[in-house]
């Protein structure tokens, strides 16, 4: 007989979401859980979609086919949008906020989130993943406004992830720690499979675009030679090309990912807002760290929606030891 609990992600918000997340929180958290069980089925059929008939991009339902990034935006902002949770949204895939509809009631929340980071991997089979940050309005009386979307990380109220990889999953926090919930494809539930994930004491890996070493600073270059030789047992590089897939590895086994600022990227490449800022909330509540270089990612107040940050996020010594090269140089 089963002796484990099955825990849905339904049971467990209800079960462990402080009263203040006023219900709406609770609710828009399992939005997001279905918002990840449609893209998951697309994702899954993403080297059949030519064969479907998707090549001339009409598909057999005389749909239009699009690519699944744009897709994936799509479907969040479609789930969302008259909900009356949310007051506005940012999304990777487009230009500007997207304020909810005056037909729709105001929310008191705010959504960001890269609909599919890595998406460039997706004709290459490798994991994919949703990235999410909720802040609340800061003004409960007014409509959604630009200057909801531009919050600090340390305001954000949850953030997580959704990973399409060998299976779904979905990784949250709502500021009580990091659980991680794993998509049983045949009930289309999310099933509670890591309670309390936190990054282990001794890391495995680190993760860094050695390709781009050329276009670092010399500090960068004295730290990645630092990884690479200074760990027992040492770690070993492991990098996919998608952040997401990354940063769960090494929030698995421990590690650190970094993208830095290069001579042609100042700010690197990640973007601060739907990208390194839920995953550095993520990180501290898994008791690691993420930083630009030179402090928490957390702290940097976001001008623009779409604004760059160089990266470094994981076990809190790793990062700290980068900021030490960095600052120190
Ligand atoms: P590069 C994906 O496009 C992404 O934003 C991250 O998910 C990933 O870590 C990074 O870019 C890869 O960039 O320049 O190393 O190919």
């Amino acid at each position: 007989m089963l002796t484990t609990k099955i825990v849905t992600i339904e049971r467990f918000l209800l079960d462990t979401q402080p009263d203040y997340a006023r219900g709406d929180l609770t609710a828009l958290l399992y939005d997001l859980a279905l918002a990840a069980k449609v893209i998951a089925s697309q994702t899954r059929r993403a080297g059949l979609l030519d064969i479907l008939g998707f090549a001339d991009n009409v598909n057999i339902q005389g749909e239009e086919q699009r690519k699944l990034d744009v897709y994936a935006d799509d479907i969040v902002v479609r789930l969302n949008d008259h909900t009356g949770r949310l007051c506005s949204m940012v999304s990777e895939e487009r230009e500007d906020w997207i304020p909810i509809p005056a037909k729709y009631p105001k929310g008191h929340y705010v959504l960001v989130f890269d609909p599919l980071d890595g998406s460039s991997n997706i004709d290459t089979n490798i994991s994919v993943g949703t990235i999410f940050g909720i802040y609340r309005a800061l003004d409960d009386e007014r409509r959604g406004r630009l200057e909801d979307c531009l919050q600090p990380g340390r305001d954000m109220v949850a953030a997580g992830y959704i990973l399409y990889g060998t299976s779904t999953m979905l990784v949250y926090s709502a500021g009580q720690g990091v659980h991680g919930f794993t998509l049983d494809p045949a009930w289309g539930e999310f099933l509670l499979s890591h309670e309390g994930i936190r990054f282990p004491e001794a890391p495995k890996y680190y993760s860094f675009n050695h390709a781009s070493a050329g276009r670092w600073s010399k500090p960068m270059k004295q730290y990645v030679d630092w990884l690479s030789a200074s760990q027992t047992p040492i770690l070993s590089q492991r990098y996919l090309g998608s952040m997401v897939a990354d940063f769960h590895r090494n929030l698995i086994h421990g590690g650190v990912f970094g993208y830095p600022d290069e001579y042609n990227k100042p700010d690197g490449k990640i973007r601060l807002l739907y990208e390194a800022a839920p995953l550095a909330f993520l990180a501290e509540q898994a008791g690691g760290y993420g930083s630009d270089g030179k402090g928490s990612l957390l702290d940097i107040r976001p001008t623009h929606i779409h604004q760059r940050t160089p990266v470094f996020i994981g076990n809190r010594n790793l990062v700290e030891k980068a900021e030490a090269f960095i600052v120190g140089s």
